[in-house]
């Protein structure tokens, strides 16, 4: 059987942390793409190099041209800009809308059997228009947050429970913003959900808010300590577990931005929900109940993906 061919649109930080990770669970071949020439050639090699160590067996290469895409099963999009000093949002905004243009028309050229799982900033507004300027299904397009979100949480309280990681379920639905939505009903140690151990006397209501709060300002948390960046550990191997999901149909049930057709009340719009994930993309949506409060803030927090979505409609009209 031939190997799956893996695009990595985007060779920063975030792409060359999926290109290693890809790359050591042997998920595929793997095809590096970037504007800045040497950066995904030189990430290649040096990746490639290191693969004798490891003992994985996979193909490494960098490219500036979307022909090299061709035919990829799973393309991973982390091109574009971040917000630097004297930046509005809408600036950056419209510059990776151009930058998502640009990225959907290859794909659409190249590659419109793949998988795509956007990654770049906003999220949901951004995976919203790849999708539409893609034209690839909608199953096939989706964006990589609630993965990442839902995993800081589970480490927060790992940590603050002193509990094996793999014992922690938590699900933080809604756009990926300091709106997002953590699901206390949802979340649990050992199926045991949050109130319960409330009430078990293992937490209190205030210190679980406070983890809420650490956990929707996690990315700023990185950056502060960074300074010269965001993430990129984390949200790569957020975005290769969904990967890995699709390409060998393991039917994960993950927290992605999935494009909504009346579920939650939402019409043509990315906001993060349960998805299950297999062969077939994003199989189906799981709808969730909510309190009344988790649902008012999964509104609002939809309210906000709909308003940079506006925006961007704005920008481009041919959206
Ligand atoms: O949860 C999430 N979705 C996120 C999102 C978590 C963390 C970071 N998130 C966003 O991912 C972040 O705000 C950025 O929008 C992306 C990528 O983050 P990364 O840290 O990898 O950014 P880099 O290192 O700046 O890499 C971006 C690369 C860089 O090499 C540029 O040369 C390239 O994108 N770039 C392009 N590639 C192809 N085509 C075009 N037009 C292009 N423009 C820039």
């Amino acid at each position: 059987m031939a190997r799956n061919k893996i695009a990595l649109i985007g060779s920063g930080m975030i792409g060359g942390t999926l290109a290693h990770l890809a790359g050591l669970k042997e998920l595929g071949d793997i095809v590096m793409f970037d504007i800045a020439e040497g950066i995904p050639e030189g990430k290649a090699l040096d990746i490639a190099e290191s693969s004798p160590v490891d003992g994985f067996d996979v193909k490494l290469s960098g490219t500036q041209s979307y022909e090299a895409i061709e035919g990829a099963d799973v393309c991973i999009i982390t091109a574009g800009v971040a917000r630097k000093p004297g930046m509005s949002r809408d600036d950056l905004l419209g510059i990776n809308l151009k930058v998502m243009e640009q990225v959907g028309a290859g794909i659409k050229k190249y590659a419109p059997n793949a998988f795509v799982i956007c990654i770049t900033n906003p999220l949901d507004a951004m995976v919203w228009a790849l999708q539409k300027f893609s034209g690839l299904p909608k199953n096939m397009v989706v964006g990589m947050a609630g993965v990442l979100d839902s995993s800081r949480l589970k480490h927060f309280l790992a940590d603050e429970f002193d509990v094996s990681i793999k014992d922690v379920t938590a699900f933080v639905l809604g756009g990926h913003g300091d709106t997002m939505v953590p699901i206390a009903k949802y979340t649990t140690v050992a199926g045991i959900p949050l109130p319960d151990l409330i009430k078990m006397g293992w937490t209190t209501k205030d210190r679980v808010e406070e983890i809420f709060d650490r956990t929707r300002k996690g990315g700023g948390e990185i950056v502060a300590l960074l300074k010269t960046g965001s993430a990129y550990y984390a949200p790569a191997a957020s975005a290769i577990s969904m990967a890995e999901a699709y390409l060998r149909d393991q039917k994960r049930v993950l927290p992605c931005a999935v494009n909504l057709k009346g579920e939650y009340g939402i019409q043509d719009m990315y906001v993060g929900v349960p998805v299950i994930i297999g062969a077939g993309g994003a199989e189906r949506v799981i709808e969730i109940e909510m309190s009344k409060a988790d649902e008012k803030a999964f509104a609002a927090s939809a309210a906000a993906v709909a308003e940079l979505c506006e925006t961007c409609a704005g920008i481009a009209p041919n959206l």
